[in-house]
């Protein structure tokens, strides 16, 4: 008889690969617990912020940082395949940096966080932005010690992003729905998105922002506990 497809096996037949994964995930949250504690420690208030691939993560960073940067100490920590091009316009913004490039990876993990604290002045911030990788699958499965989890989709995306994804928003504190100004043109209603994304996290606060004309922005930053000026 064939074997079952959905199940991996070694050429003796043992299983090891599901195995391996689950080793990967609990040491993942361990490292993300640590992370956590020593985050606290020192006050620091973490935000992961994931989205697929320019759905308006760097732009919404941007647009939070000008709202909270004359009354918090801010740093970003910004995950990239290889370029530095969104470092560079955070540090346009008089924000410090730390890049962590994960090559072949599609998110970061709590691993790299670790690493990137190791070398942020922690007692003398109050945020952290996290800009995660763009991909709206695998940040899901690898918390990283952040307070909370912000998650942004546009409305170019189509209408269906959120049902096609459920894991990241079921894990999400605040979902913004960015680029709303294109809605129409888009034929997509944010309103939907935001029932959809109620269905599957009714805990989740949804905001409908446009960083192109500035709106919604505050409402993010209020809803993630952030303090604004
Ligand atoms: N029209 C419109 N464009 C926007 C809005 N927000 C961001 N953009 C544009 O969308 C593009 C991608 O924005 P980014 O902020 O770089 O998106 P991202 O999610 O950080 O992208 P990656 O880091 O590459 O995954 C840029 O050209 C932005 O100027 C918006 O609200 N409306
Ligand atoms: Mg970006």
């Amino acid at each position: 008889m064939d074997k079952p497809v959905d199940i991996v096996t070694s050429a003796d037949g043992e299983v090891f690969d599901i195995e391996l994964e689950v080793d990967i995930l609990k040491e993942n949250q361990r490292l993300a617990l640590e992370n956590k504690q020593r985050l606290e420690k020192s006050k620091v208030q973490a935000i992961d912020v994931m989205g697929s691939v320019g759905s308006g993560k760097t732009s919404l960073i941007r647009g939070m940082i000008s709202i909270l940067k004359n009354k918090s100490r801010i740093a970003v920590i910004e995950g990239d395949v290889t370029t530095t091009i969104d470092s560079d316009l955070i540090a346009s913004e008089g924000v410090p940096t730390v890049q962590v490039n994960t090559g072949k990876e599609c998110h970061l993990d709590a691993n790299l966080i670790r690493k990137a604290l190791d070398r942020m002045p922690l007692d003398k911030l109050d945020v952290i932005f996290i800009e995660n990788v763009g991909n709206l699958i695998c940040p899901a499965e690898f918390p990283l010690g952040s307070d909370k989890r912000l998650v942004v989709i546009s409305v170019t995306e189509g209408p269906y992003m959120v049902l096609k994804h459920p894991m990241i928003f079921m894990g999400a504190d605040v979902v913004a729905i960015n680029k709303s100004e294109l809605a129409q043109a888009m034929g997509v209603e944010p309103k939907k998105l935001s029932s959809d994304v109620a269905k599957i996290n009714p805990k989740a606060v949804t905001v409908s922002t446009s960083c192109k004309i500035g709106s919604g922005v505050e409402e993010v930053v209020r809803a993630l506990g952030l303090h604004v000026a």
